[in-house]
Parts: C-alpha cells; structure tokens; sequence
C-alpha cells in the first residue's frame, strides 16, 4: 500500500506531466494571420488578371498556395463584412447590416458583448490575439477591440483615416493603441505592419491570431510620401486631394502588397513559416477608382462587383501548391475554417461552414445557398445561379457562364425563381426582425 506521501508525488508529478503536455501541445499550435484588404476589387492584383498593379508577393502566395475564383464577402460595404468575418455567422444576425458611419449621431453603434468573437475563441484556448489596422465595428469604448478578445489593438476604429495625420472620415484623431490614443508618425501601411511584426516577435514561442485589416485601397487616395489632407481646422476633400487618384490607388496596393511581403519575410527569418496559416481576402468589391475585372457593379452593390473579391490561401508544406479553389465560399466561413486548421474544438454554432477540406483535399464544399441583403438589394446564390432583386426587380444568371451578369433567365426559369423567394422568404425570417438597414 502507497503511504499517502507517495500518493500525493504521483499526483504532483502527473499534474506537472499533464501540464507540460499540454503546454507542449499549445507551442505546436499553428499560428494563424489574417489579412484583408479594404475594398480592393477581384482585378486589382497581378494574380486576378491586374495589369498595371504589381503585387509580386500576393501572386506568389497564391503561386505557393490556394486561390479562390468564387470567395465571396458577407457584405457589399465594410462594417458588415468584419461582423460576419469575426463572428462566423450573418451580419444580420449580428445586428450590424449597414455601415457604422463617422458621423456624432451614428457612433451608438457596435458589435454587441453577448456576441463570441474569433479572438475570444482563440484567446479562450491560449492563443495571443492582436489586430493591426481597421476595425470598424464601433467608435465607443466598451466597443474596443480589447473588450471583444484581443490582447492588442494598434490601428483605428472608423471606416477611414487619413494615412498620414490618422483623422477620421469628419477630422477627428483616430489613432489607438488598446484604449489609449497614440502618436506615431508614419504612413498607416506602414506602421500597423511595423507593430504586427513586433507582435510576430513577441510572440514567436506562442501561438497566436494575427489580424492586419488593412486600410489600403480604401480611400483618401494618398501615397506614402503624400502629405496630409484632414488636419485641425481645414477643410478637406473625402478622397483626398492628389488628381492622380488612380495612381495613388496603385501605390497604396503596391505599398500593402510590399508590407504583406514584410510579415512573410519575418516568419521565415523566426523559422515560423511550415506552421503559420495566412489567409488574405478583401472586404468587399472596389469602387470606380478600383477594377472589378469582368464582374459588374461596385462596392456596395450586389452584383458580383461588389462582393466577389480575391481570396489567397498560404501555408507552405501543408496546401498543394498552385491549386485553384472554384467552390463559392464567404467571409463567415472564415471562422470555422481557422478553428479546424489550428485543431480547436467548440460548441459556439455558426452560419459559415469549414472550407478547409478545400485546403487539404480534393473534396468539394456541400451544396448550399448563400444570401446577401443590403439596401433594398437581394442575393440567393446556390451552386451557379444567382438570384438578384434590385427594389422589385428580378434578374436570374447563370454565373457559370455568365459572369459579368449581362444576361437575364429569369423568365425562362419560373420554378427556380420560385424556389429562390422561397428560400430566401425563410432566410429572412431566420435572420429577424432587423431593419434593412440598421442606421
Ligand atoms: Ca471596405
């Protein structure tokens, strides 16, 4: 018979076993970044068909792993794009349907506490969590991304800044580190790549979630040696004030596509490249300024201009290089996707499906439909068709062959029309009760 002494070594050496292995098991976690861009349209890198925008590293990415034709964002605009991205489910579900704007009256609104986020999850299972860069889901402090599961937060919390003065869309500073306002000079590109990479070092013997919402393409149009437009006291120009508009939209692509090729290199030079999953999309279509490629519309439409975009999948060693993903795919299914990847198991229900069976395998997505609702704007897409109702305007495109939706079936397709407005009838009473357009 053990004396309880000995019982008691036992238990104490098993705990410190059970602990170092699970340790273990958390340093041998993947690490995971996340890249978007901000409204940069389906051609407007050299990977998507661009021909005047060089972006070597994207294309190389892509070159070294997935590239997805059909990848798709929830919303035609920003706000609701990052709720669904960062929550796995609908924006309307979240509440966040319409863009938070810049104005005093709007500021109310935000991503709610009751909602699980992707750094909430991620930190609940000892991941390090840190956005760099746009967060956009709410200008009051209980809305902080600090308060919402990541341990840092360096960038901004409006829909735009300045990229050299970090004012807001009505001139208000914008510029954080956690909770507190900071002073850093320097072009935003730059410097939320700066304070990723410092995080990337910090970090290098803990998994982590790196998210980097970059600002570029989005407006003001400003290059890097730029000056400032918004500054206290003046009047200024939205878009910025260069004439050369679509050539600053270049540079801001070229400069981000540069700073991604910095995180690269760095994971590389901390030897964290065979266990980092990076996955870079766009948050939406391009505007006019930006180019769509053959798709129709822009951002904030719901043509496939304004919500088809590029989606570029990297994990050296792991995904087959060079492969070509053409399963229609959204930001929602993000989520569930990294989760599968980093090997975390929870029990928080989603609207997005795991795709990483695209990553891995040969296999196909299951077929499902997938629905959009923006301004008086409506999408059902299943496999190829593509519902759209534009106010009471009915279109139907077969996107397989079609896919600059120049031609209208639906008069040819009574019954499918019939069972769109049927799935999307209980789609929306799925969703709630909440306004069209939430602000
Ligand atoms: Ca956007």
């Amino acid at each position: 018979m053990k004396s309880p002494v000995n019982v008691l070594s036992v238990s104490i050496a098993l705990s410190c076993f059970t602990s170092a292995a699970a340790a273990k098991e958390l340093a041998e976690k993947p690490n995971i970044i996340l890249i978007m861009a901000d409204d940069m349209g389906y051609g407007d890198i050299g990977c998507y068909g661009s021909k005047s925008i060089k972006t070597p590293v994207l294309d190389k990415m892509a070159a070294d792993g997935i590239k997805f034709t059909d990848y798709h964002s929830n919303g035609a605009v920003c706000t609701p794009t990052r709720a669904s991205l960062l929550t796995g489910n609908y924006q309307q579900r979240v509440g966040l349907e319409g863009v938070i704007n810049a104005q005093m009256d709007k500021r109310i609104y935000g991503i709610a506490d009751s909602e699980v986020t992707m750094a909430e999850i991620f930190q609940k299972s000892g991941y390090q969590t840190g956005i760099f860069g746009k967060w956009h889901l709410g200008y009051q402090p209980e809305f902080n991304p600090t308060h919402h599961g990541f341990n840092e937060f360096y960038g901004y919390v409006s829909g735009n800044v300045d990229y050299i003065s970090h004012r807001d869309g009505i001139g208000i500073y914008d510029w954080w580190h956690n909770t507190d306002t900071c002073y850093d000079e320097g072009y935003v590109t730059d410097l939320i790549t700066n304070q990723a990479l410092k995080f990337i070092e910090s970090n290098k013997n803990k998994p982590f979630l790196l998210y980097l919402p970059h600002e570029a393409p989005h407006f003001p149009y400003q290059g890097r040696n730029d000056k400032a437009d918004r500054l206290p006291g003046l009047n200024f120009e939205m878009l910025g004030s260069r004439s050369d508009k679509k050539q600053a939209y270049k540079e801001m692509v070229e400069i981000m596509d540069e700073n991604i090729g910095r995180v690269l290199e760095k994971l590389k030079e901390l030897n964290l490249d065979k266990n980092t999953f990076v996955f870079f999309c766009s948050d939406n279509g391009a505007t006019s300024m930006g180019n769509n490629g053959a798709l129709n519309g822009f951002k904030s439409s719901l043509w496939e201009g304004g919500h088809r975009v590029p989606a570029i999948a990297w994990y050296p060693g792991k995904i087959k290089p060079g492969k070509i993903a053409d399963d229609p795919v959204i930001s929602m299914d993000v989520l569930p996707t990294l989760l599968n990847v980093a090997g975390i198991s929870n029990k928080v229900r989603f609207d997005g499906e795991d795709f990483s069976k695209l990553l891995f395998s040969e296999k196909e997505m299951k077929k499902r439909p997938l629905f959009w609702r923006f301004q008086n704007q409506w999408v059902v897409r299943m496999e190829n068709w593509k519902y759209l109702k534009i106010k009471e305007k009915e279109y139907l495109f077969d996107l397989a062959k079609d896919l600059g939706e120049t031609t209208n079936l639906k008069d040819e397709n009574p019954v499918m029309i019939k069972k769109f407005k049927t799935l999307l009838k209980d789609w929306e009473k799925e969703m709630g009760n909440y306004a069209q357009q939430t602000f």
